[in-house]
């Protein structure tokens, strides 16, 4: 019988010299592709020695690291399914996260052990291990011990890979599930789409893929992963992203992946050149809208032009521009081979060329569905089975596709996601506070950044520094106003709804 891991296709890749190096990072340590598979097999044997259940979920909060990512490919490896935590979540969030996934494994820094053990054995989890971003760690410890050798579970493409928690305009967060399935033929998609080749890079040794993203979203995680490994190619593995060191490491390289936000910081580096892309071969640019004077200043500055692609931790990858072919700036290009791609108005009607609606669609990327949410899987979903994404765009004569906005209430600030109902909660559960409403305005790093309104209740006295200092006790720092103001009201329409769209114009030139 065939199996469908995903990690059985990654390690079918391998090159057929294993003791070439697969992963060179930022402090100097190489991996060779014998490396990957000795080292996932041996955190594989550890996995299964544990007597876990089937589909027990493995969640790990660890800085970046080569062996986290072995952690990732191991538990692919050994059948579980991997569950990724932004490193920026406080105990509150991960109280959620644990509470909700129940979890057998966790998996945390050593400095957050105390706290982060606390809520996992309370929820019941049997097994806490560390690990450290400088190869230490409980984990690694008790993998030593085990084999190196280790058979691929068997799996289906229907099987769960991996739960990648989404947060809801309402409510709490929402747990995507992708299956062995899902990513697989997301990955091949984009083998193929993007001309990832064995040979022709840099003095014919093939893509070399420059990994600066952090691996707890689909982007850093799946599109960059999973691409080089698919193609057996090499990865500069950069343990945060750093646009100084980056630029250094370009002549090395082939492809490229950041949020529009790496792009702005790489811009403003004066050793960006045509002559440091001179062996690139491809950039690509999603998880945020990226700037039509980004997409320009690169073009001058590089003499490449950025593809750009859109995607979703619900669906991996749906659109890009093309490889070959004219890439339109501004636009997110076609659905890719495989995706159904189709923009619809509220009652549900396909609409003609031009115009602005609701973007739908299906495909063998498309999540199983919410951890434990039958009934909000079914709301996301129409009738005939396509996925309503919540963002709002128009496909244009030829076939592009532009993203207009979203019918989400998110901000998406420098690539990571930020719900307003979420931070507007705990605003509102200070003392003191009546109300807020938290906006996205533009911003020159970040793409986007959140500003909160908030009222006061009558006879209190509140200061924006102490809303912030709370918040940030609280919550992930990513998530944390970059401004708030003290007001009397908010303005509102004849329903009494807040008008979040003339806050927006409101405080749309805070930043510029
Ligand atoms: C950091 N900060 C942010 C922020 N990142 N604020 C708003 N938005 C962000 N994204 C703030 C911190 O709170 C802190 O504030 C200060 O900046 C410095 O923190 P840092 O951690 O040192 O920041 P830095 O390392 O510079 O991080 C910036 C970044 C990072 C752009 C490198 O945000 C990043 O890696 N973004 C990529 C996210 C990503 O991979 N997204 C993919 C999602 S997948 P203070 O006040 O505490 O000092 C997806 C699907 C798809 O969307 O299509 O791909
Ligand atoms: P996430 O939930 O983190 O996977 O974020 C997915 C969301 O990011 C999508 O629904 C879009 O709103 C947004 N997104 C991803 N890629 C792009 C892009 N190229 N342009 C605009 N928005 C994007």
């Amino acid at each position: 019988m065939k199996n469908n891991n995903l990690f059985a296709a990654l390690r079918a890749a391998f090159p057929k010299d294993l003791d070439a190096v697969a992963v060179e990072t930022d402090n100097g340590l190489h991996y060779s592709w014998r490396d990957m598979d000795r080292s996932t097999a041996m955190i594989a044997n550890l996995l299964k020695s544990l007597d876990l259940p089937e589909g027990a979920r493995i969640a790990v909060q660890v800085e970046k690291s080569v062996e986290a990512m072995m952690l990732y490919l191991a538990t692919l490896r050994a059948g579980y399914v991997f569950l990724p935590l932004n490193t920026a979540y406080q105990s509150a969030e991960i109280e959620y996260f644990i509470g909700n996934a129940e979890p057998s494994v966790v998996v945390c820094a050593s400095k957050n052990f105390g706290w982060v053990s606390k809520i996992a054995f309370k929820a019941g989890t049997q097994n806490v291990f560390t690990l450290d971003d400088d190869r230490t760690g409980s984990l690694l410890e008790r993998a030593a011990h085990c084999s190196d050798r280790h058979e691929v579970v068997q799996r289906g493409a229907d099987d769960l890979a991996a739960i990648l928690y989404t947060s809801g305009t309402t409510g709490r967060s929402k747990g995507a599930m992708l299956s062995h399935g899902n990513m697989l033929s997301n990955a091949l998609v984009l083998k193929d789409y993007w001309g990832w080749t064995a040979s022709g890079g840099p003095e014919g040794r093939g893509d070399v893929l420059i990994h600066a993203l952090p691996i707890f979203h689909v982007h850093g995680l799946f599109v960059a992963i999973h691409g080089a490994l698919i193609n057996g190619s090499k990865m500069i593995w950069f343990s945060k992203f750093d646009p100084k060191l980056v630029v250094q490491k370009l002549p090395e390289a082939t492809v490229f992946m950041g949020v529009p936000t790496l792009y702005v910081r790489l811009l403003a580096e004066p050793g960006l050149n045509r002559e440091t892309c001179r062996n690139m071969r491809l950039f690509v640019a999603g998880s945020a809208p990226l700037l039509i004077e980004t997409f320009t200043e690169w073009q001058e500055r590089t003499g490449h032009t950025i593809l750009e692609r859109y995607g979703m931790s619900e669906t991996a990858m749906l659109t890009s521009n093309p490889y070959s072919g004219e890439r339109r700036g501004g636009t997110v290009g076609f659905a890719l081979p495989g995706v159904s791609l189709r923009v619809q108005d509220d009652d549900a009607q396909a609409l003609p060329t031009g115009e602005i609606g609701g973007i739908q669609v299906k495909g063998p990327n498309i999540f199983k569905g919410y951890w434990r949410m039958p009934e909000k899987t079914k709301e996301e979903f129409t009738a005939d089975g396509y996925f309503k994404t919540g963002d709002v765009g128009k496909i244009d004569e030829r076939g592009y596709i532009t993203i207009v906005g979203r019918s989400k209430d998110l901000i998406i600030s420098g690539g990571y996601n930020v719900y307003p109902a979420e931070i507007e909660g705990y605003i509102n559960d200070m003392p003191g506070v009546a109300e807020s409403a938290l906006v996205g305005v533009p911003h020159p790093d970040f793409g986007e950044v959140g500003v909160a309104i908030v009222i006061a209740r009558p006879g209190t006295k509140l200061e924006a520094e102490q809303i912030i200092a709370g918040l940030k006790a609280q919550l992930a720092n990513f998530k944390i106003p970059k401004r708030c103001f003290i007001v009397s009201e908010l303005p509102r329409n004849t329903m009494g709804k807040v008008q979040k769209n003339l806050l927006r114009e409101q405080h749309k030139h805070l930043f510029a």
